[in-house]
């Protein structure tokens, strides 16, 4: 697949009610939704999706928080998805996201930042199927 991406909105993200506000920024955006759902990972999961991280020392902690209640991940498609969404979204860290980006305006601290978006063409793939089979994906 190409011109796809990744994206979570996190938990606190959706347990402030924020998901609305979210999945229609990302809309209007010009991203279509091709798959959708809500799911509460288990920490071996949310440690097995950030496996890249596994050495930093923020790992044990983001998985905690990655699994400390529901989320929704979605794969989005666009023309140049991945680099589209992570302008979007904006910096890592909300305090150095630019204004009106999906981080600036409902992240609340570098580790609950409202949003995930994959890094790359490779890592979107591997991640839509992280959490959806292919014929999940529309
Ligand atoms: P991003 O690609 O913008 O999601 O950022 P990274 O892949 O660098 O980081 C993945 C997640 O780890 C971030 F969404 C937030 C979290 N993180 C921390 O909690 N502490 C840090 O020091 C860096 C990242």
């Amino acid at each position: 697949m190409n011109n796809i991406t990744l994206t979570i909105i996190k938990p606190d993200a959706v347990k402030d009610g924020h998901t609305g506000a979210i999945l229609e920024q990302i809309e209007k955006a010009g991203f279509r939704i091709k798959a959708l759902k809500m799911k509460h990972l288990s920490e071996n999961e949310a440690g097995a999706f950030y496996a890249v991280h596994k050495e930093r020392p923020f790992y044990g902690e983001l998985v905690a928080y990655m699994s400390s209640g529901p989320v929704i991940p979605a794969v989005l498609e666009k023309v140049n998805a991945v680099a589209e969404f992570r302008n979007l979204i904006g910096a890592t860290n909300p305090a150095n996201a630019e204004e009106g980006t999906v981080r600036k305006r409902f992240g609340k601290s570098l580790q609950s930042n409202a949003i995930h978006g994959s890094d790359s063409d490779e890592n979107a793939n591997i991640e839509a199927h992280f959490f959806f089979s292919d014929s999940e994906i529309y």
